[in-house]
């Protein structure tokens, strides 16, 4: 495996039975896809490195800042989610943030350094009166020369026309497992209405967000479809969180532990190979994470982090613990103007 060949003008890499460009596809077969999980470790992190440093500087990392502007009472019955008003967790219902709170946090978060700003908000989707109030705030953070980022459920096409009309860069809608396993984690919605939002964001002309969670009681086939689906859609993401479940008491999904490091860091890789030239995000669950299993996710080719002691609820590193690991392993922010 691992033959470079440098003779013709695109530079390919087989990789087992596979043969690999580094560029952007779609046409991706599910028993590509398995191929790739498959590989021996170090053919996986190989070819994983081989397609990042052809997209990405390897040691620039993308951060981004998380808020939650509309925490909990969420009608949804999503088994992973603390904020879901069905089950019983800590987390308590709030309303959405005044547009002041949203512009002060916003500015601490630029102050600190953040070049994107994430909005949670826990709806089903919001209402056409929260989109307005929401718009308001996107374009506010906007004119601080931040990307705006918005999470808010699922939109209609009207909807997410008014959040790109207002500046809205992002918007993050996740899949979260494969069509087969969904309906055991989500009955309130379906599989076929997030990838409807999604053509919606995409049809509204922004950027898409879109990954899922590892460790909920799937299995490899089921991380294989994932992957599979979203490498596959009509455009790749532009960003792809991998969150690891975070099993929160209360939730259906309590009693759930973490996933292997080395599956989580073999999820990376493959998800980096097969989409080139998306940002791949270590998201919820890297609080859990040793130094050396980040370092492996580093090197398998994520390139984009959640920054800030909180997601929306639940414990991200400590920003200190964060910029020790990003100096030990020699790894920079990535400069705003190359964020994709
Ligand atoms: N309510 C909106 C929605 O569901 O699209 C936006 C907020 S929701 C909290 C955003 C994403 O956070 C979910 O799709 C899920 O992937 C992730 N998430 C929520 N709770 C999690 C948990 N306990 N562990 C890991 N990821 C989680
Ligand atoms: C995503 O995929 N992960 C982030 C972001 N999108 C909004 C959220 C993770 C939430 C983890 C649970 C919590 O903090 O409540
Ligand atoms: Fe609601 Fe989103 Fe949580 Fe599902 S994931 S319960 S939609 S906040």
């Amino acid at each position: 495996m691992s033959t470079e060949n440098t003779n013709t003008r695109t530079c390919q890499l087989e990789v087992g039975e596979l043969l690999i460009t580094g560029k952007a596809r779609t046409d991706w077969e599910l028993s590509d896809v398995e191929a790739l999980f498959n590989l021996p470790l170090n053919d996986l992190l190989y070819a994983a490195q081989w397609v990042h440093r052809k997209n990405f500087d390897a040691n620039a990392v993308q951060i981004s800042t998380l808020l939650s502007i509309k925490t909990g009472g969420c009608p949804e019955d999503c088994a992973y989610c603390p904020q879901s008003i069905r089950y019983d967790t800590n987390v308590e219902t709030e309303n959405l943030m005044s547009l002041d709170e949203v512009r002060l946090a916003a500015r601490e978060a630029k102050a600190a350094g953040a070049t994107r700003f994430c909005m949670g908000a826990a709806y089903r989707g919001p209402k056409n009166r929260q989109v307005e109030k929401i718009a308001q705030m996107i374009t506010e953070i906007k004119a601080m020369g931040m990307e705006t980022c918005a999470t808010l459920g699922l939109l209609t096409q009207t909807q997410a026309e008014q959040l790109a009309c207002a500046g809205l860069d992002f918007y993050n809608h996740n899949l979260d497992t494969s069509e087969s396993y969904y309906p055991k984690i989500i009955t309130t919605r379906s599989f076929s209405d997030r990838l409807e939002t999604l053509e919606h964001v995409r049809a509204a002309g922004m950027k898409v967000c879109c990954g899922g969670i590892i460790g909920m009681g799937e299995n490899r086939s089921d991380r294989v479809s994932l992957l599979h689906t979203l490498s596959t859609l009509v455009s790749q993401p532009e960003s792809v969180p991998i969150n690891q479940l975070v099993p929160i008491p209360g939730t259906p999904l309590a009693e759930k532990g973490c996933v292997d490091g080395l599956e989580f860091a073999r999820t990376i890789g493959v998800a980096r190979i097969l989409m080139p030239r998306s940002h791949v995000r270590l998201s919820a669950g890297r609080g859990e994470f040793t130094d050396e299993l980040q370092a492996l996710c580093f090197a398998a080719g994520a390139n984009s982090i959640f920054y800030g002691d909180i997601l929306l609820t639940t414990e991200n590193p400590e920003h200190e613990a964060d910029q020790a690991l990003f100096s030990k392993l020699g790894l920079k922010p990535e400069p705003a103007k190359n964020v994709s």
